[in-house]
């Protein structure tokens, strides 16, 4: 793999030229502590001034390998050419004119892609807005006008938003819900087949996890009140939890047969993240409706709720939108997304990411004992950071391994409901010596983490709830 795409001049190496972070980003710190709400955190204390194909430059001029693509966002990289060309040209003609007033080619064309690219050979339709949470939001207005029912269920572990409708189909309190209730009404929340943390062992998950999924829909929620089944097929923020194969299918099943409209969210799952164009490929699922975002853009702010056609059109004229959803220039980028994942064949970019990671995570895991699961796929892969000898959650060895990382140059984020999981996202783009460089600075930040103190004794508590 070589370097595929960075931004003209943007030299594709890890080069720390002060500590992390420099004068100039503890300057614009002090800005933002004064200017910025508190409520908005950043992962990393340095300010970006470039970046592109697998590295992000900073304004102190030290330049980080990047295992986050802005939260699984710039898969083509952060200035990927044909993103650049496109959307300059877009901003040339016109910035916006309001689909709802003077529409415009390119909203059609990404919903032509929309049709092409996911699953399922039936007739498709699209509507686009600005961010996963609104897709999603949408994808449940559009199922209930359909089905002429409210209830939404979601799962234990899953990520939806922060709106009010996606706080309440989001899992985790804290940080996404604390202090902002109240919560949407009608929103149920079942298991989902996590193996690692299944308490009668992986192999029982699927089966499991579904019967009991599905005992509680039927008979707390009455599957005739369901208008929709919402999730990811690799839950994203709730700690790059692959469901149990065979749990899937059996919920869509459920779905079909109960006249409910099944809904992945594949907001951080799609777009070749996971090597095929959407993770719900890999068991042959084909969802009612799909939410899309991040990935689809190169970093633009664009999103979509996809489905069939005659889903898509339950709700009324006039009943879907928004004053820039679709954005031309988002559009535009959003072709240039496509033609480049195209292009570069970054389904089996992913695929190679996986097999580098997780061929040297595996390495890894023989040497260091906290690494309790390695899972994922394609270039969404996770370890899950345990106490030694035990699957007790071990969230300081993963805030500390991860502020490591930073300060060594690499760029890595954390999930998990337990806060547990170190995930790793690099764009597609990234050249391969660049890819390992950043698995031998985890390596290296995982020597020093292995002290006694952290290596502590299991603490003999129950596992958590699956
Ligand atoms: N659905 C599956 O992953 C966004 C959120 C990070 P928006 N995930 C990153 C944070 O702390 O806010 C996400 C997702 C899935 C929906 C969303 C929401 O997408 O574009 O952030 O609204």
């Amino acid at each position: 793999m070589t370097e595929l795409s960075g931004g003209p001049g943007l030299p594709q190496e890890r080069r720390l030229v002060t500590a992390i972070p420099g004068t100039k980003s503890q300057e614009l710190l002090a800005r933002k502590g004064a200017a910025v709400a508190a409520g908005v955190g950043s992962v990393l204390p340095v300010f970006a001034a470039r970046a592109g194909g697998g590295v992000i430059e900073d304004v102190d001029g030290n330049s980080l390998i990047d295992f986050g693509s802005g939260i699984a966002v710039t898969s083509v990289g952060s200035s990927a050419e044909a993103v650049v060309r496109r959307a300059s040209a877009q901003l040339t003609d016109f910035t916006h004119t309001c689909f709802m007033v003077t529409p415009y080619e390119g909203y059609i064309a990404i919903c032509e892609e929309l049709a092409e690219l996911t699953p399922g050979d039936h007739a498709k339709k699209s509507a686009l807005f600005n961010s996963g949470a609104e897709a999603v939001e949408n994808a449940v207005k559009i199922a209930r006008a359909y089905t002429k029912r409210q209830a939404v269920v979601v799962f234990d572990h899953g990520y939806h938003g922060r709106t009010n409708l996606t706080m309440a189909l989001t899992a985790k309190n804290m940080p996404y819900k604390h202090s902002f209730g109240p919560f949407a009404p009608e929103v149920y929340r079942v298991p989902v087949a996590y193996p690692y943390r299944w308490l009668n062992g992986a192999e029982n998950c699927a089966d499991e996890a579904a019967a009991q999924a599905i005992d509680m829909i039927s008979k707390q929620v009455g599957a005739e009140n369901v208008a929709a089944i919402v999730i990811e097929p690799v839950l994203g923020e709730g700690g790059f939890i692959e469901p149990a194969k065979g749990f899937l299918p059996k919920i869509v099943e459920f779905a079909r047969d109960n006249g409910i409209v099944f809904v992945a969210d594949e907001i951080q799952s799609g777009f070749c993240r996971t090597g095929q164009w959407f993770a719900c490929e890999d068991e042959g699922i084909v969802p009612d409706l799909i939410t899309t975002a991040k990935g689809i853009a190169g970093g633009l702010p664009l999103a979509a709720v996809t489905g069939r056609a005659e889903i898509m059109d339950a709700a009324h004229s006039g009943g879907l939108g928004g004053t820039y959803g679709g954005n031309p220039v988002a559009c535009a980028a959003a072709l240039g997304s496509i033609e480049t994942m195209r292009e570069l064949d970054l389904n089996a970019k992913a695929k190679r990411i996986e097999e580098v990671m997780k061929g040297r995570l595996s390495a890894m895991q023989e040497k260091f004992e906290i690494i309790g699961d390695i899972r994922g796929r394609g270039a969404m892969i996770a370890i899950e950071l345990v106490q030694p000898g035990s699957k007790e959650p071990n969230p300081s060895a993963t805030g500390a391994l991860a502020k490591a990382c930073h300060a060594a140059g690499l760029v890595v984020l954390t999930c998990g409901t337990y806060g547990n999981v170190l995930r790793f996202l690099p764009p597609l783009v990234i050249g391969e010596d660049l890819l390992n460089e950043g698995l031998d600075i985890l390596e290296d930040v995982f020597r020093p983490a292995l002290t006694p103190s952290t290596r502590a004794r299991p603490v003999a508590r129950p596992a958590p709830r699956t």
